[in-house]
């Protein structure tokens, strides 16, 4: 049984439409502690984080907003998450836009590189995130960790990343909007993109069967980023930056119901509910009811017979 710390991260500087800040407040309100807890596991609620005092950075691309924010998030983050994990448990950070990624796998890698394991992402998006504060075009910060994660330049203004994650231990999974910048910088990269083409034509599980293979075999770490806008918009209208085309309630299900199975995951974000913007908190639900079944819910359960 796992001992879960939910780590609330009410941030919004990543993005210009406010509302994510009331996320963690929201899954809290949706059961998810409950959820945790009913499967048997352990849980601590640590809160939300506060934002420390703001240094003064500067950016080299004007487009860029909110940077003193977002770097006060990425180092309270990472102290966090790296602490929740040497306690030995399973930090869960609410968000919160994306940005706070940047801040969490840090804290993740701080803690693989002490404990001498190598790290791996599945990152579950609808988009890449793979901008430099260099090349975003919108300035929106969220669409930037997992360049930061993979050790690209252009970050100065943040920590330096404790140990970038190489290329081949990442995996981008559900994406189907990529920037022509980020795609100039994916193709001089080894990162494993399940884009929606390739998730149509192989189904969602062989392609996450063959990645989580990857990470047994070298007994690695295993941080999973989990975007709403993965989710098909008709499911989960919460956040900001819908598009088309993506994965359905039973598609998502199973991802996370093949991750439990596979007993790797060692940290999780949940990102860019925009409560604000949902439905009768059906996206704050179905965020909750995944945790749930990576965590262990089951539609069936089917007692494992001795053969
Ligand atoms: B999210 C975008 F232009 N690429 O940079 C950008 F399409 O965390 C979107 O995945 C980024 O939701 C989306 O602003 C960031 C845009
Ligand atoms: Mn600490
Ligand atoms: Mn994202
Ligand atoms: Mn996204």
């Amino acid at each position: 049984m796992a001992k879960c710390i939910l780590i609330g991260a009410p941030i919004d500087a990543g993005q210009k439409r406010p509302g994510c800040l009331m996320g963690p407040a929201a899954y809290r309100v949706a059961g998810l502690a409950r959820e945790i807890r009913d499967l048997g596991h352990g849980m601590a609620d640590w809160g939300d984080l506060a934002l420390p005092d703001l240094r003064e950075v500067a950016s080299a691309n004007p487009a860029v907003h909110s940077l003193p924010e977002v770097v006060g998030w990425t180092e309270i983050l990472m102290d966090r998450v790296d602490d929740a994990l040497s306690e030995g448990g399973l930090p869960i950070v609410l968000g919160g836009d994306h940005s706070l990624a940047l801040g969490s796998v840090a804290g993740a890698a701080a803690h693989a590189e002490r404990a001498g394991r190598p790290l791996f992402l599945l990152w579950l998006d609808a988009h890449s995130d793979f901008h430099t504060p260099m090349t975003t075009t919108s300035g929106n910060l969220h669409g930037t960790p997992v360049a930061y994660i993979a050790g690209r330049g252009g970050f100065d203004a943040f920590p330096p990343f404790p140990a970038p994650i190489p290329a081949d231990r990442i995996c981008l999974y559900g994406i189907r909007s990529v920037d022509p910048a980020e795609h100039a910088a994916l193709l001089d990269h080894d990162i494993a993109i399940n884009d929606m083409r390739v998730l149509d034509e192989h189904g969602i599980v062989a392609p996450l069967r063959a990645f989580l293979d990857r990470v047994r075999a070298v007994n690695g770490m295993l941080h999973v980023s989990l975007d709403v806008d993965f989710l098909d918009p008709s499911i989960a209208p919460a956040v900001g930056t819908t598009v088309p085309g993506g994965t359905t309630f039973r598609e998502a299900h199973l991802v996370m119901e093949l991750l439990h199975e596979s007993g790797l995951v060692t940290s999780l974000d949940l990102v860019e509910l925009n409560p604000f913007l949902d439905d009768r908190g059906m996206t704050a639900r179905l965020m909750v009811d995944l945790v749930g079944s990576l965590m262990g819910k089951k539609v069936f359960d089917r007692p494992t017979r001795a053969k």
